[in-house]
């Protein structure tokens, strides 16, 4: 039963959505089973460029199932709009006929009030003189606060049950209202207007009147697929140096992004995976606040941003661009037990004279290969370099790894050597063709 999982090794955008999309022809199922609409990846499929935030990749394939699992935090309003402009792109419905979308009846739901106190909490870090964490504030984290504190939170089976869905929104907005106003006021960053209960309630019913027909038990439907033989492939959103408990705390997402997640969130026992692929950029980006080793704030960062594009694809945010960081790449491979290793945008780094790769960090006149847990710690430690030759060609048109300038194979070995990860996939651009299986 070949399971596979594709996971960030980095700060998420590696690209995970283009070897998703090599992966899904091979797959019965796709499962996406964390985050929310703070991830974005852009698929080109059939000709066609798709930005995909929740919808799974698979969604967009005849014949599969795409699954929004467990451990997923669900706007259903984002979700609705973007089937729309899927919709749109695709010149027929999203998801297409033969082409089943499941969405659990125990993911949570985002509400309104998720994403005001985002925003609030954002605010008060930047008034407080903190670096704020850089949230994405489509609230994610409030709605993760919610879901481990269990009082207020409300399911997407919830929506199937009108009745306790109506009463339910009112007892958390009336708390909710209470605890934004009290922030407002306490902030002195004006008036809180309190949302309307009713209003909110009608708003997500009427979601519901479309969702309705995806909402079931995701994880019944998967066990039952591993069961008969159905092949899985494990879509990750964000990346490992992201997770909440093994990332760079507090500057990471409020859920499990690194190969950990994979069976809290959707149900399936880790036994099942057969491949865990991870991905890395050829070079390092983070997007938010936090310490970053390998930051280039110099116009070597800026060719990176800019051949890379390298902008949030929800947000438009910059992201920062960087070298390589093996060091925390090596224990994100290790983490996520990865036995698989795509690099991705390795064309981005064309034509440079020389470049980097960050093997250590020297924290406290130490040579260290071991991530530091404590972001403190992190921003203290600098990057060791070793320096290789670059190589002058334009590798996007390269579809063979033999075809790839000996000076770039060079680079990707010592990557995967120091990650102790079998290179499998290279990324020499943004199109389906431009894979290099290895
Ligand atoms: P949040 O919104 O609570 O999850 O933010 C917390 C941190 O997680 C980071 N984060 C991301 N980092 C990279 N890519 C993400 N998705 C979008 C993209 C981001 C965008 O594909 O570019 O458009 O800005 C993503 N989602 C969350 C975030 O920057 C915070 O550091
Ligand atoms: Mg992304």
């Amino acid at each position: 039963m070949p399971a596979t999982s594709v996971i960030g090794l980095q700060w998420g955008d590696e690209a995970k959505g283009k070897f998703v999309d090599v992966l899904t022809d091979a797959h019965d199922v796709v499962c996406r089973y964390l985050g929310g609409n703070n991830a974005g990846h852009t698929v080109v499929f059939d000709g066609k460029t798709f930005k995909l935030s929740l919808l799974p990749a698979g969604v967009l394939h005849p014949g599969k199932t795409a699954v929004i699992a467990t451990g997923v935090v669900l706007d259903p309003a984002a979700l609705l709009g973007e089937i729309d402009r899927a919709n749109e792109s695709m010149g027929g419905p999203v998801p297409p006929e033969g082409t089943r979308l499941l969405i659990s009846d125990r993911a949570h739901l985002i509400f309104p009030w998720h994403i005001a106190e985002d925003a609030a909490l954002e605010t008060d870090r930047g008034d407080a003189g903190q670096e704020k964490i850089g949230t994405t504030l489509r609230g994610i984290g409030p709605c993760y606060r919610d879901k481990a504190g269990r009082t207020h939170a409300i399911r997407a089976g919830d929506l199937l049950r009108p009745d306790r869905f109506r009463r339910r929104v009112e007892e958390v907005c009336a708390f909710k209202n209470g605890l934004l106003g009290a922030m407002a006021a306490s902030s002195g960053n004006g008036e809180f207007e309190p949302f309307d209960p009713m209003e909110i309630a009608d708003r997500y019913l009427s979601f519901a009147e479309r969702l309705g027909p995806y909402i079931t038990d995701t994880t019944s439907f998967l066990l039952d697929a591993v069961d008969s033989g159905k092949n899985i492939l494990f879509e990750a959103a964000q990346g490992s140096m992201l997770d909440i408990d093994h990332g760079t705390f507090p500057y990471v997402t409020s859920s499990n992004s690194s190969g950990c997640g994979v069976h809290p969130g959707s149900g399936v026992p880790e036994r099942h995976l057969d491949t865990m692929l991870g991905v890395v950029k050829a070079y390092s980006t983070r997007v938010g606040g936090g310490p970053f080793v390998t930051e280039l704030d110099d116009s070597t960062g800026e060719r990176i941003r800019t051949r890379g594009n390298e902008f949030g694809t929800v947000t438009g945010r910059p992201r920062r661009c960087g070298w390589f960081d093996a060091v925390a790449a090596r224990y994100a491979a290790r983490l996520s037990g990865v036995d698989a290793l795509a690099i991705s945008l390795l064309d981005v780094l064309d034509g440079f004279d020389e470049v980097k790769i960050c093997e250590a960090y020297t924290l406290r006149g130490e040579r260290t290969t071991d991530f530091p847990s404590h972001a403190e710690d992190l921003a203290e430690a600098t990057p060791i370099y070793r320096t290789l030759p670059g190589w002058p060609d334009d590798t996007t048109a390269c579809r063979r790894y033999e075809d790839l300038p000996a000076d770039a194979r060079a680079y990707l070995e010592t990557i995967a050597d120091l990650l102790g990860s079998k290179l499998t996939y290279v990324g020499v651009g943004p199109d389906r063709a431009q894979t290099i299986r290895v």
